[in-house]
């Protein structure tokens, strides 16, 4: 039986990912932080108790900043596999924390690349880093494949760009089994709340159910080439499982507007919304609703910018070259987008019907402390 450990298990990757090893046979390890909530929503239902023989899945706390504890952990688990997925992911939040920022992205990776060197593991041992299109920032060339220069553009990216160097110098250096997967935005129904799909599907749920008022917006100009994770996890796995290590990207070749993307999200809910105005004036406004039970009106403002949403340096344009997965990996998207965000609006309205039944039943109080 082959074993894996995953860091940032807790997160959307980790949590498609673990499901995946699995389903293949594998022991699956993760580490998660130590938190005052819990914070495995995303995999409480792998949980196994750890009194039950034969247990394949196990949670060990952690954290990227602490190189021994990493030590420790892979000295036990002694894994086939290790997925790198753990890190601050949010672009917009590295500009306010750049230095944890670095220590948890970027000298992360160093940590986990030294502790199998330092064990003695470099044959037994593969290791996936968690690399990302935001490595291509400021645009150099379209489509971004693997020879395409980076140009990092907030100190989450530029973080893991030492992670994404670090892991080729390792490979080289000490003839590791080391990949970075350049995966560009992949997006499911598990999606941190904060990224702008979840913000955009959570907020037409809870609009057309009249349980919130206004989408404040950053960039609509923005393109992402937008895939599902759970398509992308399955590329992360195939990366390890070749002969040779090698890096690889990870998309769709398609990309679209954030703007399409909200327009899109409404239309799941019967909603048609077109937008007026330029730059920070640029509204939304509802034009039709098709269904009769949609707390929406025609006319009605629905999507408004907020400058605070906007970034001191964007990434104007994503859009993926995946040739070389598709032809080495014999990798493609199952999801393509309109799939992905009907999964997504469809996850969050059930949701909000949960929550505004509880509400409307006296069963949920907004501030429980008051
Ligand atoms: P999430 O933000 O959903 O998950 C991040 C995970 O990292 C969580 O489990 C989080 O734990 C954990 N983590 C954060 N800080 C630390 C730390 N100091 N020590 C240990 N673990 C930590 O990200 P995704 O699942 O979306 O992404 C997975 C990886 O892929 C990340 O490295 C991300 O940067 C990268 N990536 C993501 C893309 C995407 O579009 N999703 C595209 C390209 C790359 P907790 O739950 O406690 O916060
Ligand atoms: P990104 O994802 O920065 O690409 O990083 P995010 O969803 O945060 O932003 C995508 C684009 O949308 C624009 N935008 C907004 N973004 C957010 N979060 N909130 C808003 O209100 C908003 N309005 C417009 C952004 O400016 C941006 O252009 C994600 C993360 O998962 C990274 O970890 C990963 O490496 C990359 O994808 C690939």
């Amino acid at each position: 039986m082959k074993i894996a450990l995953i860091t940032g298990i807790t997160g959307q990757d980790g949590a498609y990912l673990a499901q995946l090893l699995l389903k293949k046979g594998y022991e699956v390890h993760g580490i998660k932080r130590r938190s005052s909530l819990f914070n495995t929503d995303r995999i409480d239902h792998l949980y196994q108790d750890p009194h039950e023989k034969h247990v394949r899945f196990k949670l060990h706390y952690g954290d990227l900043t602490d190189s021994t504890n990493l030590i420790r952990i892979i000295q036990e688990v002694q894994p086939d596999e290790i997925y790198n997925l753990g890190a601050m992911s949010h672009v917009q939040v590295s500009f306010e924390a750049p230095e944890y920022t670095a220590d948890v992205d970027g000298v992360g990776t160093l940590r986990i690349l030294e502790a199998v060197r330092l064990l003695g593991l470099t044959k037994k041992t593969r290791i996936y880093q968690a690399s990302t299109s935001e490595l291509y920032g400021l645009v150099q060339e379209v489509p971004q494949s693997e020879k395409t220069p980076f140009y990092p553009r907030s100190p989450y990216a530029v973080a893991k760009m030492y992670a994404y160097w670090i892991t080729v110098n390792y490979r080289e250096a000490y003839g590791m089994f080391a990949c970075n997967g350049i995966l560009f935005n992949h997006e499911s129904p598990l999606r941190g709340e904060t990224f702008v799909t979840r913000k955009i599907t959570r907020a037409v749920a809870k609009l057309s159910m009249g349980m919130q008022d206004m989408l404040y917006m950053g960039n609509l100009d923005a393109r992402r080439d937008w895939g599902h994770a759970k398509d992308y996890v399955e590329a992360m796995w195939r990366m390890l499982q070749q002969e040779e290590p090698e890096d690889f990207v990870i998309a769709t070749g398609i990309t679209t507007t954030v703007r399409e993307f909200i327009r899109m999200a409404f239309a799941e809910v019967g909603v048609e919304v077109e937008f007026q105005g330029e730059g920070a004036e640029e509204k939304g406004y509802v034009k039709h609703v098709a269904h009769p039970d949609c707390s929406l009106t025609p006319g009605q403002e629905v999507v408004a910018i907020d400058p605070r949403y906007f970034r001191p340096t964007e990434v104007d344009l994503l859009i993926g070259d995946p040739a070389k997965s598709k032809s080495k990996l014999g990798w493609s998207p199952r999801y393509d987008l309109p799939a992905l965000v009907k999964e997504m609006v469809a996850a969050d309205v059930e949701l909000f019907k949960r929550e505004k039944l509880l509400l409307d039943a006296g069963y949920k109080v907004l501030n429980q402390f008051e």
